[in-house]
Order: C-alpha cells, then sequence, then structure tokens
C-alpha cells in the first residue's frame, strides 16, 4: 500500500516555493513583504496537509471496505462448499454422513476371523496375459456387498467381480477397447489415466442400465489406474470403484520377471464395523482421511494368510497402483532392498533407481518394483507409513518352500 500520495511533502519539493509570488500579486499591497511571503507559505502548507489528511482518509475507507470485501466473500464460499459437496444430500447417495462421527472400527473381527480369513479366496494378484489384437474391455458397475477384512462387510459401488475391478495388461502401442455398462442405481464412469482421450467425452457420466465405449492406444508404458470419475470422486472411489491396467514396455526394455504381481492399495471409511450388517460409506472419515482399513487388492491381509510366492533367485516385479483416495503408499518389502524401481511407473530404464528401500506410490499413481531374494523366507510387504500395515495393507512373499509367520 506504500504509495507516493502517502509521503509526507518535503518542504520545496513540491513547488510551493515557488507559488508564492503569484499569490503575492494577488495579496494585499499593504502587507509587507516579509509577512506576505511568510503568510503565503503558511497558507500553502495548510492546503497541503488538508489535501493530505483527505488522502488519507479516503485510503482508510478504501482499506476498510476492503477487509470487509474479503471477509464477506470467504463467509460466502465457506457457505456455498458445504452443502455443494454433501454426498449425503445427493440422489442415491443415502449414505449416513456423520453416523458415528469419526468412531474408529479399524480391526474390528469375528471371534472366527482366522477361519474367514483362510477360508476367503485371495483377489488373484498373478499379472494376467496379455490378449491378442484389439484389448477388449469390458467393465460392468454394480451395486455389491464385498468382503474387505475377516467378517467385515462394506455396500460398495464396485465392479461385477468385486473391488478392485479386473487387472487389465496390454502391451505397448496396442489398441485398447473399454467399453463400460452401468448396472448400478446412479450414474457413473470410467477414467483411464493410462489414455489420453478428451475426459468430457470418454469419461462421461453414464446412466443406470446404459454403457459407454471409447477406444485408445496405449502408448504410455507404466501400471495406471482407473476409476470411477462421478462427482463427488471421492465417494465414487472409496466406494471400491478402481482398479489397475498394466501397459507392458516393448519386449527388451526390462529384464524379464520371473513373477508378476499387481497390487492395488486401497482406503477404506466405514460407518459401522460391517460385522452384523454391510458398513457404508462414512464421508466425514472420508474427507478427514481417516480410514478404518487399508488393503492390497481389497481385502486386509489376504497375502498374510494366503502369500504370494517365489522361488529363490526369481525375479518378481510388483506393479502397484494406489487407488487412494486420499492416501499414498510407502511401499517396501521387509528384509530386502529394491534391485530396481521405477517411480511414478516411469518405465525408462534410464530413470530408474538402485538399492532403495522405499519408494512412496501416490494417490492416483503407480509404481513398479524389482526384487531378486535368494534366501528363502517370508518377506512382508507393505506400506511403511505404519498405520497402513495395522489397519490391513500387509502381504508376504514367501520365497521358497518355509512354514512359519511373518515378522512383522
Ligand atoms: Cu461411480
Amino acid at each position: 500500500m506504500a504509495s507516493p500520495t502517502l509521503s509526507p511533502p518535503r518542504p520545496g519539493s513540491n513547488g510551493a516555493a515557488r507559488r508564492p509570488p503569484r499569490i503575492r500579486a494577488q495579496s494585499n499591497e499593504a502587507i509587507p513583504r516579509g509577512e506576505s511571503d511568510s503568510f503565503a507559505l503558511v497558507a500553502v502548507v495548510s492546503v497541503m496537509l488538508g489535501i493530505l489528511v483527505g488522502v488519507l482518509g479516503i485510503f482508510a475507507i478504501a482499506m476498510w471496505f476492503d477487509a470487509r470485501d474479503a471477509k464477506d466473500a470467504a463467509e460466502r464460499a465457506a457457505a456455498k462448499a458445504t452443502p455443494a459437496a454433501d454426498a449425503s444430500t445427493m440422489p442415491g447417495m443415502n449414505h449416513s454422513s456423520g453416523a458415528g462421527g469419526l468412531t474408529s472400527y479399524a480391526g474390528a473381527a469375528p471371534r472366527n476371523a482366522e477361519e474367514l480369513a483362510t477360508a476367503h479366496k485371495p483377489f488373484n494378484a498373478v499379472m494376467p496375459p496379455i490378449p491378442k489384437g484389439v484389448a477388449n474391455v469390458n467393465l460392468v458397475l454394480k451395486d455389491i456387498t464385498v468382503q474387505i477384512a475377516p467378517g467385515v462387510k462394506y455396500s460398495a459401488w464396485a465392479w461385477a467381480g468385486g473391488a478392485p475391478g479386473p487387472v487389465i495388461h496390454v502391451q505397448q502401442g496396442q489398441l485398447v477397447k473399454i467399453t463400460l455398462t452401468n448396472d448400478g442405481a446412479i450414474p457413473h464412469s470410467v477414467d483411464f489415466h493410462a489414455a489420453r482421450v478428451a475426459p468430457d467425452k470418454a469419461f462421461r457420466d453414464v446412466a443406470p442400465g446404459e454403457s459407454v465405449s471409447y477406444t485408445f492406444r496405449a502408448n504410455d508404458a507404466g501400471v495406471f489406474m482407473y476409476h470411477c470419475g462421478t462427482k463427488p470422486v471421492l465417494a465414487h472411489i472409496a466406494n471400491g470403484m478402481y482398479g489397475a491396467i498394466v501397459v507392458e514396455p516393448k519386449p527388451g526394455v526390462l529384464p524379464k520377471a520371473d513373477k508378476d504381481y499387481v497390487l492395488v492399495a486401497s482406503e477404506w471409511y466405514l460407518s459401522s464395523d460391517g460385522l452384523t450388517k454391510p458398513a457404508q460409506y462414512n464421508q466425514d472419515k472420508a474427507r478427514a482421511r481417516q480410514p478404518d482399513w487399508m488393503t492390497f487388492n481389497g481385502y486386509a491381509g489376504q497375502y498374510v494368510t494366503h502369500p504370494l510366492t517365489a522361488k529363490p533367485g526369481e525375479l518378481v516385479r510388483f506393479w502397484v497402483v494406489d487407488a487412494g483416495p486420499s492416501l499414498d503408499t510407502d511401499f517396501h518389502v521387509v528384509g530386502t532392498v529394491f534391485n530396481r524401481a521405477y517411480p511414478f511407473s516411469d518405465m525408462n530404464p534410464a530413470h530408474a533407481l538402485n538399492s532403495v528401500q522405499t519408494v512412496t506410490v501416490p494417490a492416483g499413481g503407480g509404481g513398479v518394483f524389482d526384487v531378486k531374494i535368494d534366501k528363502p523366507g517370508l518377506y512382508p510387504f507393505v506400506s511403511h507409513a505404519f498405520a497402513a500395515v495395522d489397519t490391513g495393507q500387509v502381504g508376504l512373499l514367501k520365497v521358497g518352500e518355509v512354514e512359519g509367520t511373518m515378522s512383522h
């Protein structure tokens, strides 16, 4: 706000000293010359001070108006933000916001949890083969009840097969045709991070009972998220509408892996413990980023009970997507060091990191990790932000024929 207008006039710098002759000419001739000069000077200084006080007053008033306008604008924005983003007021979204507030149901388990964990059929983390020709991907969105931990049921908006959706595997440069059918009760859509397409057309909302189709050429290699992008996206992703697509780099770019596993990390925000009846989405927890459960491939600790496997000395490649919706995954394998990591799933070998311990996979992003383990044992893979492990984001890589339990 420093302005030349506000600087006090310096004596002799504002022209006042040059004006007195003209003023004197208009003044009473009887006034002696010296007195006349000082009178004129006093008059000029008084006028200048008057102007200065006026200008300062105007500035003060303008600043008060500015402050008041800013305060009003902030209040209007706050009032507008709250109801507009309130998912509980939207048709078809009768999720109980605030039911139970931020009460945590983390770790809730029935007595027979161990038995249920053993009986649970784990999500297949093995990367499927690449289809020939055009990769036709048919996705069906459905409102279904899923299991997210032993004995914990959740009323999801997910895929016909649960959450995450099917793992898609294509070759770099392959044409991919996506067909999304909405068998749910409200509009949904599907946003592929691997695609370079106009989202307003390809990722548009599809009404219940309808379909949308689009194609894209998978020119960018890596592991990418796909998800429902219908507003409010936080609720649609938290409810299970996400999955992974692996775009395999051209042959010869990567060292050949003996085992390829795909992991999709995500969070679950529950309105109840889900033990007697399915839990629903809790918006307050989702906004506060306080999940009850965190999982790899949709079910807490499923690869602890049903470990992924490798033989000693095999090159194991993990293709990891973090579906979020909001928290990062700090990927780490206990008992080893990544031989190579491709952060953000930048598959350019020149950009790969060597001998690193933990690499962040951001929400909405991917990462690829190579490990080669010689010594037989049970090697936990985790998000090393340990609240994630505590709430289910942990699995085991069983190297060789070993027995026993995990160390973490
Ligand atoms: Cu959706």
